[in-house]
């Protein structure tokens, strides 16, 4: 087993032009990138062209975070559960065309209605993940699911729930390990041990423990020096992706000094 590597997520530059953010990527210091399709980056033919010329040119490799505004796999509303489906596959189809080596979904959410047909958000979330799962499957992509940050009403945030997910879908769906997302729970250590062989996938950034800040690592209170023992310790090898908005530059070197 290698060690991991260190990425950088474009999250940081987001209120940015997508042509700013291609001139940011050359500059990071490191050549994995986690693009976010979203916003003013969201992809389409021509980007896709334009990222493929720069990872040719110079060597660097993606993966793709979907869209995540007002994006939610579990909708009870069939007409924009569909229009929902339709925005992820394009997704997934320019993550195929930028040879992606994992493209990142988040669960589904509870909604204003859920308390009237308990369970129903859970069984369409499920339902939705293994279609994409297979959609992206015949575009020669992996998918993985990542832990979302609590007071949210997301499906998947904990620990039991990616139990009973792993248990209702046997598809090979990855699991995104977000550490800040699992330190605002508490919840760190737990998934690392408790999903090792599904981490395909991470997400680095700081907070507080209580709200989802998404700071430079070291400017919130996770304990880095035991997360990169328990990364070690379950040989995780593939890639931690840094996914702060600020000190970013500063936190991939911090993260590499601790991981590689
Ligand atoms: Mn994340």
């Amino acid at each position: 087993m290698g060690q991991p590597e260190i990425g950088l997520s474009t999250l940081y530059c987001l209120g940015e032009p997508f042509k700013r953010m291609t001139e940011y990527i050359l500059r990071a210091e490191t050549a994995h990138i986690e693009i976010v399709d979203e916003g003013l980056h969201a992809l389409n033919k021509r980007r896709v062209k334009a990222l493929n010329e720069i990872a040719t040119s110079y060597g660097l490799k993606y993966t793709v975070h979907a869209p995540f505004a007002d994006i939610n796999i579990a909708s009870p509303s069939k007409t924009l559960l569909n229009a929902t489906i339709k925005r992820l596959k394009k997704s997934i189809i320019y993550a195929s065309a930028l040879n992606c080596r994992v493209w990142v979904f988040h669960s589904g959410l509870k909604t204003g209605v859920s308390m009237f047909y308990p369970d129903m958000d859970w069984i369409q979330n499920t339902k939705s993940a293994r279609s994409l799962h297979a959609f992206a499957g015949d575009h020669g992509l992996k998918t993985a699911i990542e832990n979302t940050p609590e007071p949210y009403p997301f499906l998947m945030t904990n620990v039991k729930q990616f139990k009973r997910f792993y248990n209702e879908v046997n598809e090979d769906v990855g699991m995104v390990l977000d550490i800040a997302h699992a330190n605002i729970n508490g919840q760190i250590e737990s998934f690392l041990t408790t999903f090792a062989d599904k981490i395909v996938h991470m997400h680095a950034h700081d907070n507080n423990g209580e709200s989802d800040q998404h700071l430079g690592i070291g400017y919130g209170n996770i304990d880095w020096k035991k997360v990169a023992d328990l990364i070690k310790k379950i040989s995780y090898s593939d890639i931690v992706v840094v996914e702060s908005v600020e000190h970013v530059e500063q936190s991939v070197l911090k993260l590499k000094k601790l991981l590689v």
